[in-house]
């Protein structure tokens, strides 16, 4: 008997900051691995999940926004980005389609302007770099389908791309197209995960980005993003559930009474969330200790980037 075919490979994600690279790989893979917000930026380092598609598994990486970067943490996110693509067997750019519409019917915002730009930077790395990627146009649910017509056209004409597919990544319109398409242009070969894995980041960080995403929900508005969290302490106990410390990182005095909000109540919120999703996540009862620390030069920490995979001299 011969040996079934096996394929596998990655495709990486990339796009403009909050074209829902994100919320697309956690569909693809079919559950969480990867944290979803509405604030622009929100990923800071490549994050490996898995999906099964048939015989093919495909390491989908999902990485940071795409923009023009000022700040050594924006360097170092950019750069990741771009090296996800260049190591991936295959690239999908991912196109918040109702940004673009807004920008070519002008009615945009200023962070659909943004985000247009930040689709042409990529559509000429794309160019650059001399391979062609897929055009994945997200957010269709937002949109008419003569509108996207149109716009597929336009950035299909950049001739950056060899495919194009139009789906929604929230409600999953379109993305079973897309998956199938990726599990064919996987190379063959055996299989880098075993098949009941999903994801690929140690506990400890995927701990911390889950509360990173409840602090981002919760305080968006007030605070802005330069906030990190970290896991300093994660105790297997002996009644099996999980004991885990985390220390929020702010960069001025005047965020921590945002942070904790009256009486502690924010903080407290936070802190409820968190763990009632990492309660799930690990399947085992969680208690979770959050603390908060000014730290004006977090961004500036060495150890910050590596241990995320991120180039700390960008
Ligand atoms: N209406 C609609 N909203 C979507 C869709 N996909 C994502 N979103 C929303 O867009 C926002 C950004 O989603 P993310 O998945 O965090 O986007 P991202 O590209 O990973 O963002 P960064 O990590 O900041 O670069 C969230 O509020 C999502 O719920 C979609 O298909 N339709
Ligand atoms: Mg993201």
């Amino acid at each position: 008997m011969s040996e079934q075919l096996t394929r596998a490979g990655f495709a990486a994600i990339i796009g403009a900051p909050n074209a829902g690279k994100s919320t697309l790989v956690n569909r693809l893979v079919g559950s969480k691995v990867s944290i979803v917000t509405q604030k622009v930026q929100t990923t800071r380092f490549p994050v490996r999940g898995v999906a099964i598609e048939g015989s093919s598994q495909i390491v989908l990486v999902d990485t940071p926004g795409i923009f023009t970067p000022r700040r050594r943490l924006d360097r170092a996110m950019v750069r990741a980005a771009w090296g996800g693509a260049a190591d991936a067997d295959t690239v999908v750019h991912l196109v918040d389609a109702a940004a673009e519409a807004g920008v070519a019917e002008g009615q945009a915002s200023s962070a659909d302007k943004r985000s247009a730009q930040d689709v042409e930077t990529i559509t000429a790395g794309l160019k650059a770099a001399g391979r062609k990627a897929t055009l994945a146009l997200n957010k269709i649910d937002l949109l008419k389908r003569d509108r996207l017509l149109a716009l597929s056209e336009a950035l299909f004409a950049t001739e950056a791309y060899d495919e194009v597919f139009m789906i929604s990544a929230a409600n999953g319109s379109g993305v079973a197209d897309l998956k199938r398409r990726l599990a064919e242009r996987m190379p063959e070969g055996p299989w880098f995960y075993p098949a009941d894995q999903t994801a690929d980041i140690p506990v400890r960080l995927l701990a911390a980005e889950i509360t990173r995403e409840k602090l981002f929900l919760r305080v968006h508005e007030e605070l802005p993003y330069q906030a990190a969290v970290e896991t300093t302490q994660f105790e297997e106990r002996p009644d099996g559930g999980a004991r885990i410390e985390q220390t929020i990182y702010v960069q001025r005095e005047g965020h921590r009474p945002i942070i904790l909000g009256k009486g502690g109540q924010t903080l407290k919120w936070i802190g409820e969330h968190s763990r009632k999703e990492l309660t799930e996540l690990l399947d085992r009862p969680v208690h979770l200790f959050l603390h908060v620390n000014v730290d004006e030069r977090w961004q500036d920490r060495r150890e910050f980037y590596s241990p995320v995979g991120l180039e700390f001299d960008a």
